[in-house]
């Protein structure tokens, strides 16, 4: 039990924390210069940062994934704001520790702007789950067919899975009835 509140209490610690928009810093086009990208998974945060593509430009951002933590990534091309979503059409991917493409997703999504939809839909999301132990993973982010121009968004979360998340929020609700007597 002290343990568990130990921790829930570190979790609380870091929940209050504030994560700054981060931009992408050139050069950024191998793992080795990847951009860092600092969420935790426990508690549960999100982050949003900023990116430019041109042409052949490859943008490699590094995330500490933990074991059983998922991750969610998308882009948001604004290059073309307003009008739609559609440039720069880009590719997201996950690369592993090592720097081996795992997957990566190229249109996804519906994309709207005021009171009607648009497109074409160009922008990217993943969602990854790390099974193996603690690591660096890497967001990959470049250019339909390498020749793209302009700024996107890259929104992302971590959460641990199911089975963790219970925990977590049992340990805050523990946090909360002591706290209340
Ligand atoms: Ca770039
Ligand atoms: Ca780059």
């Amino acid at each position: 039990m002290r343990i568990r509140l130990i921790a829930a209490s570190a979790v609380l610690a870091l929940a209050s924390n504030a994560f700054a928009v981060y931009y992408e810093t050139e050069p950024n086009d191998t793992i080795a210069t990847a951009t860092p990208i600092n969420l935790t998974c426990a508690p549960p945060t999100a982050d949003i940062g900023f990116g430019t593509l041109t042409p052949g430009d490859v943008d490699v951002y590094a995330i500490h994934i933990p074991r059983n933590c998922i991750a969610t990534a998308i882009t948001t091309p604004f290059g073309s704001i307003p009008g739609n979503f559609a440039s720069p059409d880009t590719l997201l991917g996950v690369l592993s520790p090592g720097g081996a493409l795992i997957i990566e997703d190229d249109d996804a999504g519906t994309d709207g702007i005021g009171g009607a939809g648009v497109g074409p839909v160009r922008g990217s999301a993943v969602r990854y789950m790390n099974t193996g132990p603690d690591d660096v993973y890497y967001l990959r982010v470049r250019g339909f067919l390498d020749q793209q121009n302009g700024p996107y968004a890259l929104t992302v979360s971590l959460f641990p899975e199911p089975a963790t998340m219970g925990l977590v929020l049992g340990g805050l609700a523990l946090i909360a009835r002591r706290r209340s007597r």
